[in-house]
């Protein structure tokens, strides 16, 4: 199964989260596209959506659904995204598709975050996959330095500006073996508007594609 049909699987299986009728939060990537699509094909009547992108909303839309802002929203039921990576204790690296932030603030407006993968998202370790900080444009250099100091290697992303019209910068190198800890210690840098480790809040559900089907891990 090729990893885009496993991506298919996942989404199609989260789809049993979704209330009919209610409010509903959407994520961003290649992953939540597919839940876009399904819903639209499978005919879900959501009462609106509310959305961690600007692409998100352009795809949501397109298929004719309402999407409208947190603050209109108030407190969400259920909440349906992707990750970079998981850890077995669905402790999520998210952002490698720079909507970090806007994720962060809906998964934690959101009672039950759903987040849809393929199998090889989950990792023993979070930390292979370079680690997504986004910051002020003022701070860019100080923050830099201090991930340094925690042990990180960051690279600024190029050509990449976020919704918010922040940069970000990606740390490599990281073995990430005490999520919470280290969300604590780069949130605290001055500057820092978002990291991308879900940690403190991390998903309530993971649902993994994979060749042989789909699998649900609470
Ligand atoms: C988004 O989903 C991002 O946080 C994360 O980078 C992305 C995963 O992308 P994909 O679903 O395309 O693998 O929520």
């Amino acid at each position: 199964m090729s990893q885009d049909l496993a991506k298919r699987k996942a989404a199609e299986a989260a789809l049993r989260y979704v209330v009919q009728g209610e409010m509903l939060g959407v994520g961003t990537g290649s992953t939540v596209n597919h839940f876009i699509d399904l819903l639209a094909e499978r005919h879900f009547d959501i009462a609106a959506a509310v959305s961690s992108s600007e692409a998100s909303t352009e795809r949501l839309r397109a298929h004719g659904f309402k999407v409208i802002d947190l603050n209109a929203a108030g407190p969400l039921s259920v909440y349906v995204d992707g990750a970079d990576e998981s850890n077995h204790q669905l402790q999520l690296i998210k952002g490698g598709g720079a909507a970090l932030t806007r994720e962060k603030i809906i998964a934690g407006a959101s009672a039950v975050f759903v987040c849809i993968a393929d199998e090889s998202k989950l990792v023993d370790t979070l930390g292979a996959f370079p680690l997504p900080v986004e910051v002020l444009p003022m701070a860019r250099s100080f923050v830099a330095r201090e991930l340094v100091k925690l042990g990180g290697e960051p690279v600024l992303r190029a050509n990449v500006i976020t919704d918010n019209g922040n940069p970000i910068i990606d740390v490599r190198g990281l073995r990430i073996t005490d999520p919470r800890a280290l969300e604590t210690a780069i949130n605290t840098i001055p500057g820092v508007v978002t990291v991308g480790l879900f940690a403190h809040r991390p998903a309530d559900r993971l649902i993994l594609g994979s060749p042989s089907g789909v699998r649900e891990v609470v």
